[in-house]
């Protein structure tokens, strides 16, 4: 590890079934477990992502099951540098739970201006059976409380790599600002926003 090298803890939350583990295994490179971590039935994810002469390290938390216990909840949450809301556009449910996750990761990771918040929208695959429309009023809610939103498929692969390059970005904008001097704009000018 030197100063070259930043490592990032990302969590992923979001009803069963919406795509948080397709949307990692889509784009991550190494998988790992970790015995503690197997007790809570959590799995590792690393994405390596480097920006001029600088490693920016993504370790993705994705549980397995549905947390029960709050005990296990805060033991996912804790220490998180930016936390990704997953719902399925299918799944009208999936939508209007966003919110008590949030609540339960606030409640654990209480300092969010310092912790990037991204809302996920996937499944655009499944236009046909979208249940959540697109639009403005999704994109109001998110306006309120996450510093972004995006629309993805982990079936076509659609905007599954922005959606890591929006996490990175807000990362580097919200968590390095020291860091940032060092990167050429083109870096951030490259990014969607
Ligand atoms: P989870 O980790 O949030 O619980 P998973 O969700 O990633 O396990 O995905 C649940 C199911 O939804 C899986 O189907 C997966 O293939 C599917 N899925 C995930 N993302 C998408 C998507 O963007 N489009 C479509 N069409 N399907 C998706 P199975 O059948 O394997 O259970
Ligand atoms: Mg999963």
């Amino acid at each position: 590890m030197n100063e070259n090298e930043h490592t990032f803890k990302i969590v992923f939350l979001g009803d069963a079934a919406v795509g948080k583990t397709s949307l990692i295994t889509q784009y991550t490179t190494k998988t790992f477990h970790r015995e503690y971590l197997q007790t809570i039935g959590c799995q590792l994810n690393v994405a390596e992502i480097e920006v001029s002469d600088i490693t920016i390290r993504l370790i993705m938390w994705d549980l397995a099951g549905q947390p029960r216990f709050d005990a296990v909840r805060k033991l996912y949450f804790l220490g998180s540098d930016a936390a990704v809301v997953v719902f399925s556009v299918t799944d009208l449910e999936s939508f209007v739970n966003v919110d008590g996750w949030l609540q339960a990761f606030q409640r654990v990771v209480p300092s969010t201006d310092q912790v990037p918040l991204i809302l996920v929208s996937n499944k655009i695959d499944l236009d046909s059976q979208r249940a959540v429309k697109r639009g403005e009023e999704v994109q109001k809610y998110a306006n309120q409380i996450f510093h972004q939103l995006i629309e993805t498929s982990a079936k076509t692969g659609e905007n599954v790599p922005e959606l890591f390059s929006i996490v990175t970005r807000l990362l580097i904008q919200y968590r390095m600002a020291e860091l940032q001097e060092r990167l050429s704009p083109f870096f951030f000018s490259s990014f969607a926003s």
